[in-house]
């Protein structure tokens, strides 16, 4: 029997249902923790990743930057993390690439390195973007050794859709411009913003990591800030739900004027 109580009661239901739909879609379609300033909630790492607060100095972003490096140098036997980074072989399959992927955009034999990776919902043409800098005791000026195509360490990110086979792309390497650098590293590169767009809606991952070539020694690292996904285009309310709950409104209104009318 549909009382004033149920009436009202499906009405409030109703507008609950649309407000928790939205915001389960709205959370689903977000990047989580992308400033870092939480470590590494909502990320997958491997091999020596650190979320780094002060303990080095970096331009990059503000506040938690994540730290990617590919240490232990054979000079050095340190790791920021106390996890020393891992074989190329492991860090393709972390990374859902094909073995041979990070060879083949290197220009020598990819030896170790480290990695993190966050998985989220995105809509086609949705926009990924983040902040990087990478960082090198390669030797990279010209005043001493230049730098040398066969330890050319470099850092990447990657994207996978679904179970699809990941996608990697450079970000930085030996002969990008450096600066001296006020962190554990000689050189750094500026910070610089890097973005791309979803060809289609669905689950995917992306992944930011590091690499030594040639050798294990002369330690680089990624450092990597504020990654964002942002809408191209607001999330519509389908207008069936709409439609529901002008409906249940209705229904709410009318009875309660019926009765006041009794
Ligand atoms: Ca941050
Ligand atoms: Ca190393
Ligand atoms: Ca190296």
């Amino acid at each position: 029997m549909l009382t004033f109580k149920s009436v009202q009661n499906s009405a409030v239901a109703s507008v609950i249902g649309l407000l928790s739909l939205l915001n389960a879609h709205s959370s689903q379609a977000a990047v989580i923790n992308g400033d870092f300033e939480d470590g590494f909630r909502g990320y997958r790492t491997i091999g020596d990743t650190i979320v780094n607060t002060d303990s080095f100095e970096s331009n990059l972003g503000e506040g938690a930057t994540a730290v990617m490096s590919n240490t232990p140098g054979a000079e050095v036997d340190f790791t920021f993390s106390g996890n020393p980074a891992v074989a190329t072989a492991n860090l393709e399959m972390f990374l859902g690439l094909t073995i041979g992927s990070l060879r083949a955009i290197a220009t020598n034999t990819v030896i170790e390195g480290s990695a993190i990776k966050q998985s989220f919902y995105g809509n086609a043409n949705d926009i990924l973007s983040f902040d990087f800098q990478f960082l090198t005791d390669e030797d990279v000026s010209s005043e001493f050794d230049n730098p040398r195509s066969g330890f050319n360490d470099f850092s990447f990110y990657t994207w996978q859709f679904s179970n699809s086979p990941s996608n990697v792309f450079q970000l930085a390497d030996t002969f990008s411009n450096f600066n001296n650098s006020r962190t554990p590293f000689i050189s750094e590169t500026n910070a610089q913003n890097r973005s791309f767009s979803l060809a289609q809606t669905g689950y995917y991952t992306v992944g930011f990591g590091v690499v030594d070539v040639g050798d294990n020694s002369f330690s680089s690292a990624l450092s990597v800030d504020n990654v964002k996904l942002a809408s191209s285009e607001p999330v519509p309310v389908p207008t069936s739900l709409l439609a529901l709950t002008i409906f249940s409104f209705g229904a709410f209104m009318k009875r309660r004027h019926w009765q006041k009318a009794k």
